[in-house]
């Protein structure tokens, strides 16, 4: 059966943010379809878009999976619900905000789905963590690899190291 390389990109701006992401990543590790194959450092980031609210905690997880496009889509939203994720306000606070950055070569616009994920250019709290994994990967449709991306951003918001990837790996087993 045909696997896919995905790209996950996670946030947590409310309560225990360390603990919710931990959290969330386990979920996703114990969860059938689909395997993390490498996760990001995690780092606090200021709000971008809706800037009244606290800073976020901010990954990115590869992950190999037999899950098409919706059914992964599916399985996050579970995700997000098991750790309590109401929706308000758009871009405003969230327990856990699970979004699909990357999904092999596809490129996929509809009213449920955009992939890739159209504000990753845009991002400095996406583009540094997935950088630091996937930093020559082409993003479909655009032509540039990450790495370029992230150099060409006009975004200029802060993004700080928070915990290393080797030391998040060495949590992820404690959970
Ligand atoms: N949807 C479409 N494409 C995708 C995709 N590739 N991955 C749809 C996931 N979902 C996708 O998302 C709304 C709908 O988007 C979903 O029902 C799905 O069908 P949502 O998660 O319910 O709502 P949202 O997250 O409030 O809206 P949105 O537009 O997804 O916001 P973003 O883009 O997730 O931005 N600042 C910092 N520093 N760190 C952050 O993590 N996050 C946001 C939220 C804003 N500012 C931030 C951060
Ligand atoms: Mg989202």
């Amino acid at each position: 059966m045909s696997e896919w390389l995905a790209y996950i990109g996670f946030g947590s701006n409310v309560g225990e943010r360390l603990r919710t992401v931990l959290s969330a990543l386990s979920l996703l590790q114990a969860s059938p379809g689909l395997s993390i194959c490498s996760v990001s450092s995690l780092y606090e980031t200021e709000a971008v878009g809706y800037e009244e609210q606290a800073d976020f905690i901010n990954g990115v997880v590869a992950v190999f999976t037999r899950l098409r496009p919706l059914r992964l889509l599916r399985r996050l939203q579970t995700v997000e619900k098991r750790l309590g994720r109401t929706r308000e306000i758009r871009w405003g606070p969230r327990t856990i905000d699970l979004d699909i950055l990357l999904y092999g070569d596809l490129v996929l616009v509809s009213d449920e789905l955009t992939i890739p994920h159209p504000e990753i250019q845009n991002r400095r709290f996406v583009l540094v963590p997935l950088a630091e994994i996937a930093q020559d990967d082409h993003v479909p449709g655009t032509g540039k690899r990450i790495g370029q991306l992230l150099a060409a951003t006009t975004d200029k918001s802060r993004v700080d190291l928070f915990m290393t990837s080797a030391d998040v790996k060495e949590k992820l087993k404690e959970v």
